[in-house]
């Protein structure tokens, strides 16, 4: 289990975290992270235990995890607590987001249009990692482009401070004790330094968002320089995404998956219920232009999964085993999803083609921006123009709703932006 950075809105204003993300009344693992207005509010959290006197405990099952005795002095000396972490481990999301709300926000023209540029920009040592691992360009790029935003989000909270306190504190201190002590071994060899350890309230940190027990597990030195640092080297990133996907079963010049279509008596078999590819083609399961399922590299007994992530009446996808190794880096089937469309995107492929299940779609990062914009021309104090719909956005949502006679969601979708749109045009 990981906890990374991803973009999206949620409603209530979190930053750099991670949260549970409801999709269609299934809570998913996918973390979130949200820039906000609120980040300086002082936690309200009470603790139930002494900082000072836990951390002074945990010294020896540090040097027992190999946490050298004056590398834990060193580093916990002058650490102090930062309770707003346990708020956000605590966190339970009041809104549902949609999936189509949550894709239509990580896949959008301006991260295709970025993950080209990136593939431009580093195109040499995409395709030595690429040849090295075995995965393809367009999926580690997209990878990049979801897990931190192309580098541009990786996470504020000091990991040493967020870590120990997540150590002393809340539901899961076994967990994150081992990533305490796996960030002081990372100091210990060398390879960052603390200023550089910096992350989401969880511990996910740099352009990969790995879990400092990842990173010592996965990352690899690609530039060369005898560090791994996927902080500040994007070779380095690269190429351990990468071997991330080849170390989880990744295999190469294999699909993903794709979408299909599927008679309607033919039900979802769920990820992990993978059965024979020729079984699905019995039943009559195709391409989406009507072509045989089995094509290229596939065969009649490639273990394929049918997934109906929004039910029998939206997008239906036959997955391969690669689509597992997307899943292994945030253990969400949304997360997994938005990664495997945004290469496919990257690679020139269209998007989904089917309808969801919706008479209001969901918006882009630009469109959520345009909407914000027109509600701060109505009047609405929903802070920064910044394509995050956080409370407030989502507040004024609900009123321009209700004074349109929709539905008051508060959901920043297609129906309310092209209101407003033809309002403000009309003026
Ligand atoms: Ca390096």
């Amino acid at each position: 289990m990981r906890y990374s950075t991803l973009l999206i809105a949620l409603p209530i204003c979190i930053s750099q975290a991670h949260a549970e993300l409801v999709i269609n009344g299934q809570p998913a693992s996918t973390s979130t992270a949200v820039t906000t207005s609120n980040t300086s509010n002082p936690s309200s959290y009470s603790p139930s235990n002494n900082f000072n006197q836990c951390i002074a405990n945990l010294r020896s099952n540090a040097i027992a995890a190999g946490v050298s005795a004056s590398t834990y002095d060193r580093y916990t000396q002058n650490l102090t607590p930062d309770y707003s972490v346990i708020e956000k481990l605590n966190y339970q999301p009041e809104f549902k987001t949609d999936l189509w709300d949550y894709l239509s926000g990580l896949v959008d023209d301006e991260r295709v249009q970025e993950g080209q540029q990136k593939i431009t920009q580093y195109r040499d040592v995409l395709n030595r990692a690429s040849a090295q691992y075995g995965v393809p360009v367009e999926t580690i790029v997209a990878v990049w482009g979801v897990e931190s935003n192309f580098g541009n989000i990786s996470g504020k909270y000091p990991l040493l401070q967020a870590l120990g306190t997540l150590s002393c504190e809340g539901r899961r201190q076994s967990y994150f004790r081992g990533e305490f002590f796996a960030t002081m071994r990372i100091l210990q060899r060398g390879d960052l330094t603390e200023d550089q350890l910096k992350g989401s309230w969880a511990g996910a940190f740099g352009h990969t968002q790995f879990m400092p027990s990842t990173y010592e597990r996965l990352a690899v030195d690609f530039d060369g320089d005898g560090r791994r640092d996927l902080v500040s080297s994007v070779s380095d990133a690269l190429a351990s995404t990468a071997n991330f996907l080849k170390r989880g079963g990744w295999q190469t010049g294999m699909p993903w998956g794709f979408e299909v279509q599927a008679p309607s008596n033919v039900m979802a078999s769920g990820r992990t219920n993978k059965i024979a590819l020729g079984t699905w083609a019995s039943r009559g399961v195709t391409r989406m232009d009507g072509s045989a399922v089995i094509q290229g590299n596939l065969s009649s007994s490639t273990p394929a999964a049918l997934l109906a992530p929004a039910g029998a009446n939206g997008p239906k996808f036959l997955v391969f085993k690669n689509f597992d190794a997307i899943y292994g880096y945030n253990a969400a089937e949304s997360y997994a999803l938005a990664i495997a469309l945004l290469s496919d995107r990257l690679q020139g492929k269209p998007g989904i083609i089917a309808s969801w299940p919706t008479d209001d779609p969901g918006t882009s990062r630009a469109e959520r921006r345009e909407l914000q914009t027109l509600l701060l021309q109505r009047g609405h104090d929903i802070g920064d123009v910044d394509g995050l719909i956080g409370d407030k956005s989502r507040e004024a949502i609900r009123v321009e709703q209700q004074r349109l006679g929709f539905a008051q969601t508060g959901r920043a979708g297609q129906q309310i932006l092209r209101a407003l749109r033809a309002e403000q045009l009309m003026k």
